[in-house]
């Protein structure tokens, strides 16, 4: 029996640089919450992963201060929107959104025209002093459901 020798080359493409990834699960426990709710030190070209492993939910930017609902397509330069991920029925859907920049970036669920959001179902990334978890989460808490953004 005749054995061959077979060298395989493996061609490495230029790369750009990998950022960073971070995950999030979405409805833990049956929850309105992402989990984690606070991401710090993302920059441009970071992923995050987002597992949506409970009812119908987005992740999509919205603002600070008049979170509730947050626009479909996302908040402004930046944003994201996953759409509607929905998990009922066992799937488990999963979304990967490339930070377009550095900056911060607040996130809430569009689904029940708000509700979710008003329940407290946030994100942020890269809060501040002023533009906190805490603070993002009390305005959601507050905020009258914009009907202009049904
Ligand atoms: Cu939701």
């Amino acid at each position: 029996m005749r054995f061959s020798t077979v060298v395989a080359t493996v061609a490495v493409a230029a790369l750009p640089a990998l950022g960073a990834n971070f995950d999030v699960t979405v409805g833990a426990s049956n929850g309105f919450t992402f989990t984690p709710s606070s991401i710090s030190g993302a920059v441009a070209g970071d992923t995050v992963t987002f597992t949506f492993v409970s009812r119908n939910h987005t992740a999509t930017t919205t603002t600070f201060t008049n979170p509730c609902p947050p626009p479909a397509g996302g908040e402004g330069p930046g944003g994201f929107d996953t759409g509607f991920q929905n998990a009922v029925g066992g799937v488990q859907p999963v979304s990967v959104v490339t930070l377009a920049d550095s900056g911060t970036h607040f996130v809430s669920c569009r689904q029940a025209a708000g509700a979710h959001c008003q329940a407290g179902m946030v994100l942020v990334i890269n809060p501040t002093e002023d533009q906190s978890l805490a603070a993002f989460t009390q305005h959601a808490r507050n905020d009258p459901i914009q009907t202009d953004r049904l």
